[in-house]
């Protein structure tokens, strides 16, 4: 049987901290889903599919040196149904710092009672790559300062762009 697991985030924009993660999972599965939320609520600088777009391109090369599927798809509605869906058994989360913990804690927690077959895995990032959020990233982009070691090469292009237009 094929191990399966999803990833799943907002991605606004996929940063060095969520690559780590999903290297460091797909070592882990047979196939990684790595699952976009549309999440309108928090007004997002890329559109769902642009954000899909950017977490594949990303991706690409990770896939090869890992040698196990990474397929990147847009999801709707509740994780643990998705989950459900892509026969995965495994939720995979990153954790930061202890300011992230409290909310995958209840995350974990709630996603766990609504589908008891499902285990939510918690992997840190290198330390290079711990502290980075795409919150920070956009909000140090939108003011002008260097977010170059922050997120891969496209998606940094991307987002200077994104950040300039937005200003006009
Ligand atoms: N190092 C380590 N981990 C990191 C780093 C880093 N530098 N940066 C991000 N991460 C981790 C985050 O902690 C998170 O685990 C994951 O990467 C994705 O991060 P984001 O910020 O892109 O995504 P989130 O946290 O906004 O995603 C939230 C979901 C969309 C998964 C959530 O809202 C959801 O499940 N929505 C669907 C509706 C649902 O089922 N809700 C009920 C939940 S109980």
């Amino acid at each position: 049987e094929k191990r399966i697991g999803i990833y799943p985030g907002t991605f606004d924009p996929v940063t060095n901290g969520h690559l780590d993660v999903i290297a460091r999972a797909a070592r882990l599965v047979d196939r990684l889903v790595v699952g976009v939320a549309i999440n309108s609520g928090k007004g997002p600088l890329f559109s769902l599919d642009e954000r899909v777009e950017l977490v594949k391109a990303e991706t690409d090369t990770i896939s090869a040196e890992v040698g196990s599927e990474i397929i990147v798809v847009p999801f709707t509605g509740l994780l643990v149904e998705f989950a459900r869906q892509s026969e995965a058994r495994m939720i995979i989360r990153g954790l930061r710092a202890v300011s992230d913990f409290d909310y995958e804690f209840q995350m974990a927690g709630m996603n766990h009672r609504l589908a008891p077959d499902v285990e939510t895995v918690f992997l840190m990032a290198s330390e290079t790559n711990q502290f980075i959020s795409s919150r920070f990233v956009k909000e140090v982009a939108t003011l002008g300062g260097d977010v170059t070691s922050f997120v891969p090469k496209l998606t940094l292009e991307r987002t200077l762009v994104r950040v300039r237009n937005r200003k006009e």
